[in-house]
């Protein structure tokens, strides 16, 4: 066998590899997804990662891509999967037998992810055992057609030994027209089983017409006067589906608010279990708190203000009567995700709440339809438990959350923080007064101040857009003068009520939140 033949077959071993995975992935995708969705095999992988990944890997994922860290992680999967499968589709060329053992055993991989996970049951492999059979027999029929089986085979083959340009060209096209042919099968599955994820969410969705009650409580209505009006900051209230999201898993859950319940457990008195229907006839109130996520980086946006419905946590723990040596509530999700936080931060007179609506509506699924936490003044990771299910009472020397044994803290207080959001890094702006503006936030203490510097100037003050109240962000605005053309910096910094000036320190954002002065740059034309 010639030199070139034997490339040609290599690239249609690398091309039958290919094509066999993408037929096993959308297959095993499409009868999961119809099925029993938690077993779709892409997605459990990429899940089965998550705990894997080194948090120092994480967080700067979570930063670089935001909300799309999700879709990378998939995709990354897929594409790995794909490589992988092109270098068994190679090896196929001289060695069939062993390629083709390796494409089983590589297809078992996510069989094994699938089952391992403590809510398998046995029928959860069954997509993808359909997945790798009908992978594997795409992967032999187009081996077949491309792939001579054997280096004597391919000398004694009529077609290819000869040489011939009419039967070369033969056996190229039907091998392409065969691969061409499987491949679009298989991605119209991928595209099925896309779609039915939608019909699903939807369907989700249609569980989620749960009727809020209206508020025992309503919260104060946002004046006017807390925002400052200026072109290009972010809206004081962020909307549902602007509002940022983190969280470890791919799908959220679709949960039957009939079959969900919230059980008080721990060291308390008396353990305490109330379902959906007990919760929404609680005299519901209604708090606008502004949520933050600790992975923020300086400037980022992985924070958000909304109105909150739900009832008070300390109200909720009184019914169970935890007991005084108690010092943290270990909150458990629906998916695993557990969060610890200080007890006290749930007992004091903040509005914690077990939200069940957000800005009048009930919870998204993404924003953890249909019961989460929200606690004023602490960062996510450590009090705001979407898919929320069991409270348990507990110490802080018994029990750590999730992302505690991941390196992060086990307690962790939202720090004075502020952004610029006008003008937008790099910008060119026209010579003149230039204004700028943003937002700051220190939750539980609240804004007093915030300052802003031009260059290496002296810090001047900006006028500060209404307090709603400690807990949620506040806009602030400012102008410079006659700024000359050409390019410019500007830094901003906040200070709490408490006195706290947001430190200038950089650092990262593990244990307990990156901290630092938020600067820009940008042009003047
Ligand atoms: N079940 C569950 N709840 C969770 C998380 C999670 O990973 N799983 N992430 C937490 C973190 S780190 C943050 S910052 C907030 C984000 O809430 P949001 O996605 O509604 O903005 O949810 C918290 N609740
Ligand atoms: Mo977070």
């Amino acid at each position: 066998m010639n030199r070139t033949t034997r490339a040609t077959h290599r690239f249609r071993g690398v091309v039958a590899g290919i094509v066999a995975t993408v037929m096993m992935f959308g297959l095993a995708d499409l009868i999961a997804r119809a099925f029993t969705p938690s077993a779709a095999p892409l997605l459990t992988l990429g899940q089965a990662i998550i705990p894997l990944a080194p948090p120092a890997a994480i967080k700067p994922v979570i930063a670089l891509f935001g909300d799309n860290d999700k879709l990378v992680l998939v995709l990354s999967t897929g594409l790995g999967a794909i490589i992988l499968a092109g270098l068994i589709g190679a090896l196929a060329v001289s060695r069939r037998r062993l390629a083709t053992t390796l494409l089983v055993v590589a297809g078992l991989v996510p069989v094994i992810v699938i089952i391992i996970r403590p809510e398998a049951g046995a029928i959860d492999v069954i997509p993808t055992l359909i997945g790798i059979a009908a992978g594997v027999a795409v992967f032999l029929l187009l081996l077949r057609f491309g792939v001579p089986a054997t280096h004597a085979e391919a000398t004694d083959s009529p077609d290819v030994a000869r040489g011939s340009r009419t039967s070369e060209s033969l056996s190229r096209r039907r091998f392409f027209g065969l691969a061409g042919a499987i491949g679009a099968i298989g991605a119209v599955t991928i595209a099925a089983g896309q779609t039915l994820v939608s019909l699903t969410q939807e369907a989700g969705a249609a569980v989620a017409k749960l009727v809020l009650p209206t508020p025992a409580k309503k919260a104060a209505a946002i004046p006017a006067a807390a925002s400052t009006d200026l072109d290009g900051t972010v809206p004081f209230v962020t909307e549902a589906k602007d509002f940022y999201r983190i969280d470890t898993v791919l799908s959220p859950p679709v949960i039957d608010p009939e079959q969900w319940s919230l059980r008080i457990h721990g060291m308390v008195e008396e353990e305490v279990t109330l379902t959906m229907d007990d919760v929404l006839d609680l005299p519901q109130e209604e708090h606008h708190i502004t949520l933050t996520c600790v992975s923020n980086p300086v400037g980022g946006d992985l924070v958000g203000n909304a109105t909150w419905l739900g009832y008070p946590v300390r109200d909720l723990l009184a019914r169970a009567r935890p007991n005084s040596q108690a010092d943290m509530v270990l909150s458990h999700s629906f998916d695993g995700f557990t969060a610890s936080t200080p007890i006290g931060a749930l007992t004091d007179d903040r509005a914690a709440l077990l939200a069940v609506g957000m800005n009048g509506e009930p919870l998204t699924p993404i924003h953890g339809f249909p019961a989460r936490l929200v606690v004023p003044g602490l960062y996510g990771f450590v009090s705001a438990t979407k898919w929320v299910t069991e409270l348990e009472v507990t110490r802080f020397d018994e029990k750590t959350a999730y992302w505690t044994d991941r390196g992060w803290d086990a307690k962790a207080p939202i720090l004075v923080a502020s952004r610029i959001e006008v003008p937008k890094p790099l910008a060119k702006v026209p010579a003149g007064d230039i204004r700028v503006g943003g937002t700051a936030w220190a939750q539980r203490a609240g804004i007093d101040r915030v300052e802003v510097k031009l260059d290496d100037g002296e810090w001047t003050q900006a006028d500060l857009a209404e307090e709603v109240t400690i807990d949620t962000w506040r806009q602030w605005r400012t102008e410079f003068a006659e700024v000359a053309a050409g390019s410019h910096t500007l830094t901003v910094r906040a200070t709490d009520k408490d006195g706290t000036v947001q430190t200038a320190k950089r650092r990262d954002s593990i244990p307990n939140s990156a901290t630092g002065h938020h600067h820009i740059q940008f042009r003047v034309e």
